[in-house]
């Protein structure tokens, strides 16, 4: 019994290596373009106008693309019948003859995208149908009409997944995609639709995912989709998107409506489950405050939606039809770029999942924080590029954002933050009020600056963006208690006035350092980086250095910006070979040098390991001209070597003649002036008249 047993299995492993030696075989005897591996031939670039025939019979994928198959003849896929992806794209294909797909019973996933199937549709559409099990099919790119698609559409009833992007579609009516039955998964993207006839998708019960980013539309209105769970209306120019009214539980979870023209907050569904909402660039706005509460009678808008002898009234109250929708699900809302120049109250309130809320780039002037309201899921907030001028937290608030991350108040009108306000952010890692007038506390507890801001012990800080925020020169311990990695002080003018020792608390963790414009020291003392171990990124770019830094200690940059100093000289790499070593960018441009100071300009290029990223940019005078470094004539090179060598002769023969001749002047003036002198002496001696 064992042994039968034994042998029964053993010849299954033959049989099996045999069979699966049977494949190698197959592919080891083809000798043709393709590159076969797998049961999959990859035929793609190889200048083939039609489907080569010499392909292993039981190859399961064609890669076609890229080859100039015009037309897809009958029996071109005759002999592949265990063909299940078959991929055309860029293949210049205008027809597909209608038996072509007869024997691929098996094709599940079909790619034609960017050909030219518009100029025989009919043709094509009917070799389409013969394809039962088709799962996925790509027609993007082919310049197909909602009449051509609705024809090659037709009885396609087994697809899950079919893209239409990039064609020329203009409408949409509830015929186009009748037959689509299973469809979950649709994308329409990149065509020219302006409108979507009521039904256009009623018959697809199974539609998870539809895609209508970079069309027309003007405005979505009764949206009634329930099953749908992504919607993208990106770059249309909605004004409006209203849901329908009732109470109907909608699946969505995501509804990207950025780019578009949305004046105010989406009427989104009763009943959601959205997680992420994007309505970034939009015109939105809140306008509660341009009228009076006591009258919202005022702020209802009426849509007459007419269809043939029908028409249909849907009242929309402005705000109440925010309120009403449950965003408890919502994790992600960007509404950055947009107008909004207030959050309504209690407006966060009720998103108690919310974890990412993006407001960059509206109007805003002040921000309340009260109980609850950001809710304490909150974990990135961006306020940047507002007009807020003031920042206000709830007395007795003690336990908000203590979730918070990321925090960025930059290119706002704070004059300071509210007391306290990092005091219970234990989990924050970043935080940006770059662009701001802020005053850091003094140590002396005893002076009292309310609106001052106070980083000290925040350990989980890592990033602290502070450029131009009108910093005075930094006191000693202003970091203490943080393990800062990124530092940005940029545009501070004096903020390092008494030194970096301020610095030297976050020294061992520092990688990161931004000290662009902050008015260093031509000479660049201050500069001792002495501790620094982790630093890999400095910019010291916008000073006044006119040498190049002496970095003390192992320091171990990566990237060095030395751009718009008054360098005249390249750096030498004197004492810093630990640079030398480990410097992989390195920015130079925008300094005077002197082109007679280059000679650093050999050694620096000649490292492998270094990239000098705006090479092409550095520029040197000489003798009032100014060259391009890279390519600098050679006379020039001679000429400083003339000058240099030969300074001493130069002055010499300069000065000679000039010494010469004024010593001849004076020897002729002298003896003009002692002439009488002489005559007298003469005429006085004239009895001993020798000559
Ligand atoms: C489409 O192809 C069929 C079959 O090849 C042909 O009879 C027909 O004329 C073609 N139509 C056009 C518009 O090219
Ligand atoms: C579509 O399929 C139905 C039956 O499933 C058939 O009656 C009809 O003729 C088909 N239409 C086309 C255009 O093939
Ligand atoms: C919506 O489509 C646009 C264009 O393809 C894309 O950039 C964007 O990421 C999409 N949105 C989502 C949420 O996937
Ligand atoms: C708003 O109501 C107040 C009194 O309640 C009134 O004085 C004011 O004029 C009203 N403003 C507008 C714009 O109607
Ligand atoms: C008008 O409303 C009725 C009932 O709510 C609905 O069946 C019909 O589809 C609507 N018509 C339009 C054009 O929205
Ligand atoms: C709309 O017009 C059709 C005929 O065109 C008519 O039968 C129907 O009763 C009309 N409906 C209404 C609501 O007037
Ligand atoms: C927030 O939710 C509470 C109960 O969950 C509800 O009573 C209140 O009306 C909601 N507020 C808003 C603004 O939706
Ligand atoms: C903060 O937002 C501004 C735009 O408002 C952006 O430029 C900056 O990179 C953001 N800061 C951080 C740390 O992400
Ligand atoms: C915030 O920190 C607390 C402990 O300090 C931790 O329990 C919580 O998970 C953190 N939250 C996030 C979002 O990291
Ligand atoms: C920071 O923490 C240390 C010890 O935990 C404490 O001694 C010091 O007073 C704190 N400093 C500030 C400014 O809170
Ligand atoms: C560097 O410049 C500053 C101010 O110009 C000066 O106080 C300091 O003595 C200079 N240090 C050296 C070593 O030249
Ligand atoms: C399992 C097995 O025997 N595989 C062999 C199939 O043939 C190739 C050469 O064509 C061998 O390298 C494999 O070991």
């Amino acid at each position: 019994m064992e042994l039968l047993s034994l042998w029964l299995s053993l010849s299954f492993v033959v049989l099996v290596v045999e069979w699966r030696n049977e494949t190698r075989m197959a592919a080891a005897g083809y000798q043709g373009l393709c590159k076969l591996v797998d049961r999959v031939a990859d035929c793609q670039r190889r200048h083939l106008d039609s489907v080569p025939s010499d392909l292993p019979t039981d190859s399961v994928e064609l890669i076609l693309d890229a080859n100039p198959i015009k037309t897809l003849e009958h029996h071109s896929l005759l002999q592949y019948s265990h063909l299940e992806k078959l991929s055309l794209g860029n293949c210049e294909l205008k027809c597909i003859g209608r038996n072509t797909f007869q024997g691929s019973s098996n094709l599940d996933t079909l790619t034609l995208s960017n050909n030219f199937l518009s100029v025989n549709y009919t043709e094509s559409g009917a070799a389409l149908r013969s394809l039962l099990g088709l799962r996925k099919l790509d027609l993007s790119g082919n310049s197909l009409t909602e009449d051509m698609v609705a024809e090659m559409l037709l009885n396609l009833s087994s697809l899950e997944s079919l893209s239409l992007a990039r064609n020329a579609i203009m409408r949409l009516d509830d015929t186009v995609f009748q037959s689509l039955g299973r469809l979950q998964e649709l994308d329409l993207q990149r065509n020219y639709i302006f409108e979507i006839e009521s039904g256009a998708f009623d018959h697809l019960k199974w539609l998870r995912r539809l895609n209508l980013a970079f069309n027309h539309l003007p405005c979505i209105v009764n949206f009634g989709l329930t099953q749908l769970q992504v919607l993208n209306i990106s770059y249309n120019i909605l004004e409006w998107f209203i849901a329908d009214s009732g109470d109907a539980a909608f699946e969505l979870e995501t509804l990207d409506l950025s780019h578009n023209r949305l004046l105010f907050f989406p009427f989104l569904p009763q009943q959601n489950r959205l997680r992420t909402l994007l309505l970034m660039d939009n015109e939105m706005g809140f306008y509660r405050d341009l009228y009076n509460a006591s009258s919202p009678k005022d702020m209802v808008v009426q849509f007459l939606l007419s269809s043939g002898n029908v028409t249909n009234v849907t009242t929309v109250n402005l705000w109440e039809e925010f309120a009403l929708s449950d965003l408890s699900a919502l994790h992600f809302l960007d509404l950055s770029q947009n107008q909004l120049r207030y959050l309504p109250d209690g407006f966060l309130r009720n998103m108690t999942s919310l974890s990412h809320l993006n407001l960059n780039q509206n109007c805003l002037q002040t921000l309340y924080i009260q109980e609850d309201d950001p809710p304490h899921s909150l974990s990135d907030l961006n306020l940047g590029q507002n007009q807020l001028s003031e920042l206000r937290v709830a007395p007795r608030l003690t336990s908000f954002l203590r979730n918070l991350r990321y925090f960025n108040l930059s290119s706002n009108q704070l004059q300071g933050v509210p007391p306290g306000l990092f005091t219970n952010t234990s989990n924050i890692t970043t935080i940006d009020l770059s662009h701001n007038q802020i005053t850091l506390c003094p140590h002396s507890k005893k002076v009292s600056q309310p609106a001052c801001v106070d980083f000290r012990n925040i350990t989980s800080l890592r990033s602290l963006f502070l450029e131009n925020c009108g910093l005075a020169a930094l006191e000693e311990r202003t970091f203490r208690g943080t393990s800062l990695t990124h530092l940005d002080l940029s545009g501070n003018r004096g903020v390092l006035l008494r030194g970096i020792t301020p610095l030297q608390d976050i020294a061992p963790t520092l990688q990161v350092l931004s000290l662009r414009d902050i008015g260093l020291y031509p000479n660049g003392t201050e500069l001792d980086f002495f501790g620094f171990g982790n630093l890999r990124y400095l910019d010291v770019s916008t000073n006044s250095l006119t040498s190049f830094p002496q970095f003390w200690g192992n320091l171990e940059l990566q990237t060095l910006d030395l751009r718009r100093n008054r360098l005249t000289a390249l750096p030498q790499w004197a004492g810093s070979e630990q640079l030398k070593k480990s410097l992989r960018v390195l920015y130079l441009s925008q300094n005077p040098y002197d082109c007679c100071w280059l000679e650093g300009w050999g050694p620096l290029h000649s490292l492998k390991t270094l990239l000098i990223e705006d090479k092409g940019a550095v520029t040197c005078n000489f003798s009032s001209n100014i060259f391009r470094v890279v390519e600098l004539p050679e006379n020039i090179s001679q000429d400083c070597k003339w000058e240099r060598v030969d300074i001493g002769l130069l002055y010499l023969v300069l000065i000679l003649p000039t010494c010469l001749t004024l010593l001849v002047a004076c020897v002729v003036i002298f003896l003009t002036f002692k002439k009488p002198l002489l005559q007298v002496v003469k005429s006085r001696c004239h009895w001993s008249s020798i000559y």
